[in-house]
């Protein structure tokens, strides 16, 4: 079967600032809570490695983008560094910054690769971190000027927009499960946190709105699609607790303007409804979005709980539903997660169903392998289970077109290995194999692969 994608599908690659920059101290770059808690937490990162040097796209952008070129990619999403453009959060702008994000723009343009910018990544600027970060209103305030001075400056050639990577990761990672910095748990703080984003989400759409630079504006999600265990009703009903807590917590407010009612219940149920401010809710009922970004990695298989918990602790949805293995699972084993590419088509219709089938586009999805050195044949990387996991997916994914989901592109994580928030450089994901110390650059016999797909749409 030939597997053709509509027409001016974008065929691209995406990452964002602080895995591919370099943040080496100079030009004017503040610090952001990774390079500040890579350096500082250094044993809780893998070998070690900061967010400091990693493919420097910061000195290298021109060969990368030529690189890009290289593997006829039609578009590139990268985010802006909060903490470059603006040193400490709010007040001055780097020039120097602005220079360096000028000529990136200008250059993919100049290549025909239609540049996608996102606004925040995880990377919170160290200055409004230790003002309690998105705690914090007046950091929500920081975060709209801030996108304000993004789209004044890069507005009139960037026609995609997108506000956040991710919403629910820094206050799901950040506040309640011990990963990212600052390495709170607690359930309350969290749901401010992602409350508060929220509201900047929408404060920064509404900017955008009226200034009318003519593109569009959306939101990049992770949607982890949730599978019960069985039939039986309470597998079920902690499959929809799993889902509600992680995905429609987020997903409703962004894109159907309401927080789940089932979700306020419970929350005010357990005394755990966050603080929110007047006009919240009219706000985000009134922000819509143009287009919606998804990454897909791994589906979640769930169970009703075995044993009875103690509900005495810190508040947890995980107590309303077990996570397991399903026997006999495909693994992605450098990464533990499970290879599922028919939830891509299950994204695609939900998409469908439930969301109006509003525009969106894969903006992350991919395979990170550990030790691929191994596989280096001819100085080349053969990758050949890469191409088979991105080939199984689009072919989910052109099934959900098929049926009518209204998908316009598929972007791949990512172009180049990057450094990754918890594993650095132990599992690699990209078209280009990075050799970090001589910071060579080698295409993978994936990224050739992927040219021959975007020359033929399809295959
Ligand atoms: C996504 C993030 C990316 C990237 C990717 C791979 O959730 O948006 O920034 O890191 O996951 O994950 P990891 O690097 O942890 O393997």
């Amino acid at each position: 079967k030939k597997y053709l994608f509509p027409e001016k599908f974008w065929w691209g690659a995406s990452t964002s600032a602080t895995q591919t920059e370099g943040a080496e101290p100079g030009d004017g770059k503040g610090e952001n809570i990774w390079d500040y808690s890579s350096r500082k937490f250094n044993s809780r990162f893998y070998d070690g490695i900061t967010s400091e040097r990693t493919s420097t796209f910061y000195k290298n952008y021109k060969t990368d983008i030529k690189l890009m070129k290289d593997i006829h990619l039609n578009s590139f999403r990268t985010s802006i560094s909060w903490s470059r453009l603006i040193p400490e959060g709010t007040g001055k702008i780097n020039e120097k910054a602005a220079k360096f994000y000028n000529n990136v723009i200008d250059g993919l343009i100049e290549e025909g690769i239609e540049p996608f910018m996102n606004l925040y990544h995880f990377d919170m600027p160290m200055a409004l971190q230790e003002k309690g970060g998105f705690e914090n209103r007046e950091v929500v305030e920081a975060y709209a000027e801030y996108a304000k001075k993004c789209f004044e400056l890069f507005g009139d050639r960037v026609k995609y927009w997108f506000t956040f990577n991710e919403p629910m990761i820094p206050a799901e990672a950040g506040y309640l499960h011990d990963r990212h910095y600052p390495y709170v748990v607690d359930f309350k703080r969290a749901a401010k946190v992602l409350h508060n984003i929220i509201i900047a989400h929408c404060k920064a759409v509404k900017i955008y709105r009226n200034m009318k630079p003519g593109g569009q504006i959306g939101i990049i999600m992770d949607v982890i699609p949730v599978y019960p265990r069985s039939e039986n009703p309470e597998d079920v009903k902690a499959a929809e607790a799993a889902d509600l807590f992680y995905t429609r917590s987020i997903n409703e407010p962004v894109l159907l303007g309401e927080y789940p009612q089932e979700l306020i219940e419970i929350l005010r149920e357990y005394n755990q409804v966050p603080e929110t401010e007047e006009g919240d809710l009219d706000l985000i009922k009134e922000t819509k979005i143009d287009l919606l970004g998804i990454n897909y990695y791994k589906p979640r298989r769930v169970k009703a709980k075995e044993y009875e918990i103690n509900k005495n602790g810190i508040f947890m949805p995980e107590w309303f539903f077990d996570s397991y293995e399903m026997p006999g699972r495909r693994m992605n084993r450098s990464r533990g997660i499970e290879i599922y590419p028919e939830g891509i088509y299950d994204i695609a219709l939900m998409i469908k169903e439930k969301y109006n089938n509003i525009p969106w586009f894969v903006s992350e999805n991919g395979i990170g392998i550990e030790g691929e050195e191994k596989f280096i044949k001819d100085g080349m990387v053969q990758d050949q289970y890469r191409i088979d996991f991105l080939k199984e997916h689009l072919q989910y994914l052109h099934k959900g077109i098929e049926e009518g989901s209204n998908c316009l592109g598929y972007q791949m994580w990512t172009f180049i290995d990057c450094w990754s928030w918890i594993n650095a450089y132990k599992n690699r994901y990209g078209f280009y194999r990075l050799d970090y110390e001589t910071q060579e650059r080698t295409v993978k016999k994936s990224g050739l692969w992927f040219r021959d797909v975007i020359d033929n749409n399809g295959f």
